[in-house]
């Protein structure tokens, strides 16, 4: 951890400055006009907030500090005889703007594993959960129960001064991020598969621990399959519902736990994170329906109309954002194609990746008909044997906990204030915009 602070202080002074600059030089300058539509239809694309440790691009998609997600799968270290880039290093470049060495990684990962207990208090309260639960429930109400041990509130209770809030935040956030794989594996065992699942296994790096302590397959390339989901799906911007929930909280100076428990409330939301676990029970669907006929682009595009006469959309296709395939897809898909091409999910998968962009394209209103993540994460999980798809969210919320977490801890660097947007009657705004 001094590794990582000693790497992220120069950086802190730097924004501090440039922050300060901004706002003595620029603080009134205009960046954009604001229109009824955005303050009515959910604030989308105002810029409201500063988020440094990623941009999603419409073309690109994501960028880790400004790095694409093929470059940080390229450059990233890598588990032993592995070629996916480690989430834990991914945290580390959203944190300090580099890519670890093997060194600071293998550091990161050690640390991790040294701050992996889970108290018995917050176990006890798992365990008295119903199991019947949906896990995302369980999961942020494990993150609240483990508020108790919250550094951030203790030092803040004791007077800790402003600028040691990011350094008590990096405490807290390490603390989670080692205990959540731990936490997530135990809801999948005890909800699913009635035991206690395979021990916690130290020698292994983060992600690969957590899918041995999933335990669904003993395939290594499932570790490998689950350090990429992690990888690409630990960071997307400030302002979609999970981060924004978190930077929105802890804002107010609740302390990690807090923040991220309400950004996992929101991360289960069916527009937001449960949208994996619909794609999959869609693909499935059109298997069972299919039966015996091989899913070809004909097949599929046949299939896909009658979705679309029937009013519906097709999960996993589309995006508010991005106009192009979404990188995260193209990477699972890459894996896939290399690793399981044969499996009969993953061939459905593909005849959807054929047909279904000219046949949204042709609808003339799908802003972008490709696929995104969603449409791939699923079938790769149940391939590994990680068939039940209201777990799913609680994989994606493992991984999104290292950027909300890396995103709070830089607001708390640079001194964020509290949010507090001003709301509008629409009485108001009809009064300003329609002069009634
Ligand atoms: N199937 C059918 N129609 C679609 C479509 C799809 N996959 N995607 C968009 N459209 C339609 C919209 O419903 C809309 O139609 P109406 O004007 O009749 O209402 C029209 O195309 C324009 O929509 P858009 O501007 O292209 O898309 P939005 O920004 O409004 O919505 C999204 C984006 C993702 C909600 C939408 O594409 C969708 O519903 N996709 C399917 C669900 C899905 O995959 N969700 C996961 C998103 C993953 C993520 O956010 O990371």
């Amino acid at each position: 951890i001094e590794k990582l602070i000693s790497k992220m202080e120069p950086l802190v002074k730097e924004k501090l400055a440039l922050k300060a600059e901004l706002l003595k030089k620029a603080g009134d300058t205009k960046i954009q006009d604001l229109t009824v539509e955005m303050c009515i239809n959910g604030a989308r694309s105002i810029k409201a907030m500063v988020t440094d440790t990623s941009d999603l691009d419409a073309n690109i998609g994501i960028a880790y500090r400004g790095k694409s997600l093929y470059e940080c799968n390229k450059e990233l270290p890598k588990a032993p005889g592995g070629d996916v880039g480690l989430p834990e290093a991914a945290f580390w470049l959203l944190l300090t703007g580099e890519v670890p060495s093997d060194a600071d990684c293998k550091a990161l990962t050690a640390e991790l594993h040294k701050r992996a207990t889970v108290p018995q208090f917050a176990l006890d309260i798992m365990d008295n959960l119903p199991k019947d639960m949906h896990p995302m429930t369980q999961i942020s109400m494990s993150i609240l129960a483990l508020q108790k041990t919250s550094k951030f509130q203790a030092a803040y209770d004791a007077g800790m001064k402003k600028d040691e809030y990011w350094k008590y935040s990096l405490e807290d956030s390490l603390d989670i991020i080692a205990r959540i794989p731990v936490i997530a594996a135990r809801i999948y065992h005890r909800t699913f598969k009635n035991g206690a699942g395979p021990a916690y296994d130290p020698n292994l790096d983060w992600a690969g621990n957590y899918a041995h302590m999933l335990g669904t397959s003993s395939d290594p390339l499932f570790k490998e399959a689950t350090r990429l989901y992690l990888m690409v799906h630990a960071d997307h911007e400030g302002g979609n519902v999970s981060a924004h929930t978190v930077h929105l909280v802890g804002s107010a100076l609740s302390d990690p736990y807090y923040s991220l428990a309400a950004g996992l409330c929101g991360l289960a939301g069916p527009l937001h994170g449960l949208a994996n676990q619909e794609c999959l029970a869609w693909l499935l669907q059109v298997q069972k329906d299919l039966g015996n006929v091989e899913p070809t682009k004909e097949v599929i595009t046949e299939y896909a109309k009658k979705t679309l006469a029937a009013g519906k959309v097709i999960p996993g296709f589309g995006h508010a954002v991005l106009r192009k395939t979404d990188p995260r897809y193209m990477l699972e898909r890459e894996f896939a194609l290399k690793h399981m091409q044969g499996d009969p999910l993953f061939k459905l998968v593909d005849a959807c990746y054929q047909a279904l962009p000219p046949l949204l394209e042709s609808l003339g209103k799908v802003k972008n008909p490709n696929p995104n993540v969603d449409a791939h994460s699923g079938q790769i999980m149940s391939f590994y044997g990680l068939t039940e798809q209201n777990y799913y969210t609680v994989v994606f919320a493992v991984s999104r906990s290292m950027g909300v977490l890396a995103q709070l801890i830089w607001a708390r660097a640079i001194g964020l204030p509290i949010e507090r947007p001003k709301s509008v009657p629409l009485d108001v705004l009809a009064k300003t915009a329609l002069k009634k």
